[in-house]
């Protein structure tokens, strides 16, 4: 393996920077360790009263005493597009009376679209989402208040297949994290996307068709016995679910993306022939096609409970990792394909100043934040700094934005790019970027 970061070289992009202001001096990244202190449960009278463990997710050890994010006030809130999903109308005279609460950890293969689901059921954008696979690296809360109910669903990164080759200590913590979630809470929720499959089975019909001379009918169940309906990783992934013996509720996603909506029938058919599947809901996390149901199918396999968190709590991460992940965010959809997944960001400094005026005289006025963007290649770094320094601006920029409506005031947000060579094989590096594992995991 690898030494830890080797050479290490810090540099500022040349040009203007997004916001003026010294660095200050590298510090710890924001870490996602512990969770934070436990919201105080707030009692909803439902008819069974436990103490219920969380399960570990994001949080910075130095973060942890900050309180968990409340819901943004309405005028805090970025414009939302859409109202937030709730249950059915029929759903309260399903689940008859009585609270129910618990974990949901949101498992898949990356890029099925866990985080977009997530996102779209708080009605908040809480993970960031990219076309990149393997966006998500640390296990994100977001809460969901529901008549009736509280959903803690837990955003996983995405699970494949052990594979000796090529894997990095970066891939086997982003699996911990999965694994240990899945293990930590009440129910699975496992993603698959319809669309890969309905790629797949078009592909196929047009070889057929195409090679030899088939009509429709005879081509269309060629292709049908070609592809298969449940591809090896999620045969693979759902087996150690089902192992675990907990509720799993199936979403099948992207169907917005499935023209032929009857190819969704050989799918439904297989994954309900599977044991241990509670329940199979179509959706589309983009679209919220289908995420009602989704979320009434989830209530009914979360135990009688009174509620986790008080009810205006969104998430318990801390802000610095929010802040991080919506410049790491940005940092993928400004650099598209050149730039390979092995980037971290480390908040470096966060200062506070409080308002005197505008806003209520002491509230926080403006945050100065100095993050620096981890590369693991020379070239890399002349990628993310771009022709005069031009692309970290625009990262910056677009960054900014993003974590303004955030932390709710104005920040001024400066950016560094620094080579740490091959600090996603080792474990200094992964220490550095703040990815430890919390629950024993065996990076
Ligand atoms: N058309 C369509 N695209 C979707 C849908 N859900 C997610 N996507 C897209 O799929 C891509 C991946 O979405 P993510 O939410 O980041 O997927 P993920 O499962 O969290 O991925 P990892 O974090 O990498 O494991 C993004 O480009 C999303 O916009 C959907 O319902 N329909
Ligand atoms: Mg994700």
């Amino acid at each position: 393996m690898p030494p830890g970061p080797g050479k290490k070289s810090k540099s500022r992009p040349s040009g203007k920077p997004d916001t003026p202001g010294k660095p200050g001096k590298p510090g710890k990244p924001g870490k996602p360790g512990k969770p934070g202190k436990p919201g105080t449960a707030r009692a909803h009278g439902g008819p069974e009263r436990r103490p219920r463990a969380r399960p570990g997710t994001s949080g910075t050890p130095r973060a942890a005493a900050q309180p968990p994010r409340r819901q943004p006030s309405p005028a805090a809130r970025p414009a939302s597009p859409r109202p937030a999903v709730s249950l059915p109308a029929d759903a309260q005279a399903e689940l008859g009376p009585g609270f129910r609460a618990g974990f949901i950890a949101i498992m898949g293969q990356p890029n099925v679209g866990k985080s977009t689901l997530l996102n779209f059921v708080l009605g908040e954008k809480l993970a960031i989402v990219s076309d990149k696979p393997q966006t998500t690296r640390v296990r994100l809360l977001g809460v969901k208040h529901l008549p009736g109910a509280q959903l803690a669903l837990v955003d996983t990164p995405g699970l494949h297949r052990p594979s000796v080759h090529r894997q990095t200590l970066l891939n086997r913590y982003m699996i911990e994290e999965a694994r240990a979630a899945a293990s930590d809470v009440d129910a699975l929720l496992l993603v698959i996307d319809a669309s890969k499959f309905a790629e797949a089975h078009k592909a196929a019909h047009s070889d057929r068709r195409g090679a030899a001379g088939k009509d429709a009918e005879d081509a269309d169940r060629l292709a049908a016995s070609a592809v298969p309906v449940i591809d090896s990783t999620d045969r693979f992934i759902v087996e150690q679910l089902a192992a675990l013996k907990k509720p799993l509720v199936l979403a099948i996603n992207k169907v917005d993306r499935c023209k032929d909506k009857t190819l969704l029938l050989p799918l439904i058919e297989a994954w309900s022939a599977l044991p241990g599947v509670s329940a199979i809901v179509p959706i589309s996390a983009m679209k919220g096609a289908g995420v009602d149901r989704l979320l009434l199918e989830l209530c009914r396999v979360l135990p009688a409970s009174d509620a986790l968190f008080p009810d205006d709590v969104l998430t318990d991460a801390p802000e610095r990792l929010l802040c991080a992940e919506r410049i790491r965010e940005q940092l993928y959809l400004q650099t598209q394909k050149e730039l390979p997944y092995a980037t971290a960001i480390t908040i470096d400094r966060w200062e506070e100043r409080l308002s005197d005026r505008g806003k209520k005289a002491g509230e926080r006025g403006v945050v100065v934040l100095s993050a620096t963007i981890h590369v693991e290649k020379p070239n890399q770094k002349r990628i993310v700094i771009g022709e005069g320094g031009s692309r970290i601006r625009e990262i910056g920029t677009a960054a900014r934005r993003e974590i303004e409506p955030l932390l709710d005031c104005t920040v001024h947000l400066e950016l560094f790019v620094r080579v740490d060579e091959d600090w996603s094989r080792s474990r200094l590096g992964l220490r550095e970027m703040g990815y430890t594992q919390q629950s024993g995991g065996r990076v």
